[in-house]
């Protein structure tokens, strides 16, 4: 009796131990957009370039402005930029900084290491109008490295020019374990704990 409760005390303190290590593991990092891979179209190769999306944000008014993407048709066509990052994540969200004719984000889509996009999310963009808006889309992390994210921008959202001033990506550098893989875990340190108590 003495014994089985205490087999089961070391198990459980084992397995808080392996849980607790795998969190601290896991840090979440948020990263600017960092290169441009690809995108349908850009106003000019300097002012509201594709380029004018790489770092943090430097687009602080709603407008018109040359340090945002701008695509060169303001109606009418359906655009994509897609955009790299520095680390490779385990991906689960996207910050879209849009700074005029704000809510014209129709699908994002990841890019893994092997240059396969997956989508994940489509649907209406709700950015508010009239402000430089963050619009922040999450989704269940990827269980893949993600290195890129391909954003689609329809320009007939608004009459006006649609513009992107930065990009964000939040994901994790180390995959978090899922509750069946931790749950496998813990049966098989109960297992070697129960082995080493017979002996
Ligand atoms: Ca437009
Ligand atoms: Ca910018």
């Amino acid at each position: 009796m003495k014994l089985k409760f205490f087999r089961t005390a070391f198990a459980s303190l084992l397995l808080s131990a392996t849980c607790f290590v795998n969190v601290a593991n896991a840090s979440l990092i948020t990263q600017w957009a960092d290169s441009v891979i690809d995108y349908s179209s850009e106003w000019s190769s300097t002012e509201w370039s594709a380029a004018q999306v790489l770092g943090a944000p430097d687009t602080f008014s709603y407008g018109d402005i040359a340090t945002s993407w701008a695509p060169s048709s303001s109606d009418g066509t359906m655009e994509y930029l897609t955009l790299g990052f520095n680390t490779a994540v385990y991906a689960n969200g996207a910050m879209i900084r849009e700074t005029m004719g704000n809510g014209f984000v129709t699908q994002i889509d990841v890019l893994d290491t092997l240059d396969v996009l997956h989508t994940v999310w489509s649907g209406t963009d709700t950015s508010l109008a009239g402000v430089p808006f963050n619009f922040t889309v999450n989704w269940t992390q990827t269980n893949y490295l993600v290195k890129g994210l391909k954003i689609h921008v329809s320009t007939d959202a608004t009459a006006s020019w649609e513009e992107i001033d930065a990009v964000q990506l939040s994901g994790y550098t180390t995959s978090v374990p899922e509750p069946t893989t931790l749950a496998i875990f813990a049966l098989g340190i109960m297992g070697l704990a129960s082995r080493r108590f017979k002996k």
